[in-house]
This record gives C-alpha cells, structure tokens and sequence, in this order.
C-alpha cells in the first residue's frame, strides 16, 4: 500500500480510457462528508441485554472524543448527531467549544419520543391531547438546542403505532400526526430543516404511523420546503428496492438524508456494506447519477448503527471506510456508456458497465486522496496503533 503509486498510475489510464474524469473523481471524494452518531459510541445492546465493552464512551464528552478520532483518522466525518435525551448537557455553549476544541461539531439533533412511559402509545399521534403537547415541547426544545449548537437538521423518527388491530383509528392518528408536524414545522428557523424517518415496525407492531417513505414524502409534501424524507437503511422488509426509493425521493426533490447501516433480517444496525454491499453500491449509484444530471440535492450522510461485539471505534471507521470506497465506485462509473447500452436496449452490457465499476479496486483512488487530505492510508490501522483504546480505557475504568 505504501508504493501504491504504481497500481493508482494503471488505474488512472484505465479510467482515462474510458472518458472518466479523474480529477472531478477526486475532487467528489475529497468534499464527502459522513457524520456519525454520538449513540454509536455507547454501550447498546440487544432487545435481550447490554454487552458493555472497556473504555466504551459513557457520556457525551467521551462520545465527542471518539468521534474526534474518528474524524482525525478519516479527515471526513466533522460532525456527530445527537440524540436528546440521551446527549443532555447542561451548557450548551460550553459543550459546543468542547467538540470545537477537538476539532467536530454537533450535526443532527434527533429527539426521543420512544422512552417515556408517555409514549406507550404514541407521542405525535396520541390519542391524548396532553401527551401530543408534551412530544411536540420536547421537539421545540431539540430545535431551540440546535440553535445553540448551530445544528441544521432535526431528523426525527416516531415509533408511534398499535399492536393490536381495532387499537386505535389509522386515520385519527394520521390527522393527529400533521397537526402535530405543523405545530413543530413551523418553529423551525428559515434555514433548518425536518428530516422524517420512516420504519415499518418496530416496536409497534401491528401498524406503525410512518412505516414507509410514501407516508413520509406525502408528511413532508404537506409540511412544505423545509421537511424531507430520511431513509433508514435498516427500515425495510426484506426484498424492498431501497435504490428505486431513492431514486425517486431524488427526483422529487425530497431526500433530505440517509441513517446507514445494513441489515439481514429486520432492523440489526450493522456494519455498512457488510451483509449488502452491492445493494449500497446501486443506492450511491442513484445518488451520482441524479448529481450528474444536475438534480437539486442536499443531503445529510449519516451513520446510524449501534456496535454491540466488534470495538465501536473500529466499527465506525469500518463502516466509514465502506461508504467511501462505494462512493468511490459510484463516482466511476462509465455512465455515458451505461446510457447508450440503455438506449440500445443492451442489457447485458448495461448491467457489466455496472458490476465493472463494482469490481473495480478504487483503493488506489482512495489512498491517493488520503494522502493529500493529509490522513493516514489505512485509519484502522493507524487507530490499533495509536494507542487511543489503551489510553481510553484508563481513563475511562
Ligand atoms: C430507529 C432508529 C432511529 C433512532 C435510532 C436510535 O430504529 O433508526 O433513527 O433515532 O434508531
Ligand atoms: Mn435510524
Ligand atoms: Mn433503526
């Protein structure tokens, strides 16, 4: 890897061969960003106990500077969302100079609505008005701290839903949801904006009130400029084509930004790219083609995972390192090629253009690109021998 200089010179030709701008390649692979959760750095567990791992971060300052090595290792995750409760501080101001200091900053604040025994059946769409106001004042409180902390989006995920059929009415509930969204849409600032996840279950489970991302766009289309759709990639059934989902929230202007992670059965908040990676790669293949067709996109990258057996630390980088070398993959594709097999009806054709860039080694790319941001070739490598665990640990208990 260190003499890598040979394998980027033959990969360069090749792409050059093939019309790819290389440079524009890099450019894109220099100003991608990926943020990562602050409750990735945590104890987690399963449904059926916590695992806690030595040194693992046990409040928001320790998750802070996890992140922090995160980011120094990587040189493109600058920011880390929070989750409220969860991340409560009682200065703000103070907390924000802290992540400055260690060179990231706050991203997206996500509200809790699913641990308080309030909310057993529902927060936005509750049948008590009294608890609908109490979900919509713990909203206004997380917009009013991403002020202070200069934080734009709000993502917000509902696990709002019965478990029983005849529990409650589908349509009350959705009319109870939008007069709740338009309480909480309308306080946000002119340039914050409101990121609605969707899940099909979990924990409810017989109806949940946002299952999907038609429900989510139709939320947002009603709200209006400011509120777009999240795709989690972990909130599907088994099967869905999460890239056509993608594709058209693009075309409609409505992706507002993504919670990665992979799953094999339901929700597992895996590794990314580790159980699909092919799937990853034609959702960033959608992504790159909409950008180079010039569609408006804005779109917060975001890792949603929580790391129960591997070392979180090394799971995040993991997980970054697999976004990026996608991303990569996407950025190379010969797309003019893909157009005209497409057109000529070729399927084949169209289909290899594809799998070649996915089977290509962009490691090249990337090592090259790390070198001029300044960051080391292999950040796992770099983290196992930095000696931040060891160090962490002590200080930690
Ligand atoms: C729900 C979810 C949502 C929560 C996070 C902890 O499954 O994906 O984004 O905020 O997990
Ligand atoms: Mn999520
Ligand atoms: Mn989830």
């Amino acid at each position: 890897m260190k003499n890598y200089e040979k394998r980027y010179e033959i990969l360069r030709g090749m792409l050059e061969e093939e019309g790819i701008n290389v440079d524009e390649v890099e450019k894109k692979l220099k100003n991608f960003r990926i943020e990562t959760p602050s409750w990735g750095y945590g104890d987690s567990g399963t449904r059926f106990a916590v695992f806690k791992q030595k040194g693992s971060a046990r409040n928001i300052k320790e998750k802070l500077q996890d992140a922090a090595i995160v980011h120094k290792l990587t040189g493109i995750c600058p920011t880390v969302a929070l989750h409220i409760p969860w991340d409560m501080y009682d200065d703000w101001d103070e907390l924000l100079k802290y992540a400055e200091s260690l060179g990231v900053k706050p991203g997206a604040i996500n509200p809790n609505l699913f641990q308080d025994d309030d909310y057993k059946l529902g927060s936005l769409t509750h049948p008590d008005k009294r608890v609908r106001e109490k979900a919509i004042k713990h909203i206004l409180d997380c917009i009013e701290i991403a002020k202070k902390l200069g934080s734009r989006d709000i993502s917000l995920w509902l696990a709002d839903g019965t478990n029983h059929p005849g529990q409650d009415d589908f349509r009350f509930r959705k009319h109870r949801l939008e007069e709740s969204l338009k309480e909480v849409y309308s306080h946000l600032e002119p340039d914050m904006r409101l990121l609605i996840e969707y899940k099909f279950f979990e924990p409810a489970f017989y109806h949940t009130d946002i299952p999907d991302w038609g429900t989510a766009i139709i939320l947002s289309k009603k709200l209006g400029d400011k509120a777009y759709v999240l795709v989690d990639l972990g909130h599907h059934p088994l099967g869905t084509n999460i890239e056509q989902i993608v594709a058209i929230l693009l075309d409609e202007g409505k992706l507002g930004g993504f919670h990665f992670n992979n799953k094999k059965y339901a929700d597992d908040d895996l590794t990314t790219g580790s159980i699909n990676p092919y799937e990853l790669f034609l959702i960033f293949n959608e992504l790159v083609s909409a950008e180079q067709d010039g569609l408006k996109m804005d779109i917060a990258y975001m890792i949603d995972e929580s790391h129960n057996l591997k070392n979180k630390i090394e799971e995040m980088i993991q997980s970054v390192e697999n976004i990026f070398r996608t991303y990569a993959k996407a950025l190379i594709v010969n797309r003019k090629a893909l157009r005209r097999y497409q057109e000529e009806q070729d399927i084949v054709m169209a289909e290899n253009t594809l799998v070649k860039a996915f089977e290509t080694d962009v490691m090249p790319l990337i090592y090259k690109v790390r070198e001029e941001i300044g960051v080391p070739l292999d950040p796992l490598k770099a983290f196992r021998e930095s000696g931040y665990m060891e160090k962490v640990i002590k200080e930690r208990g």
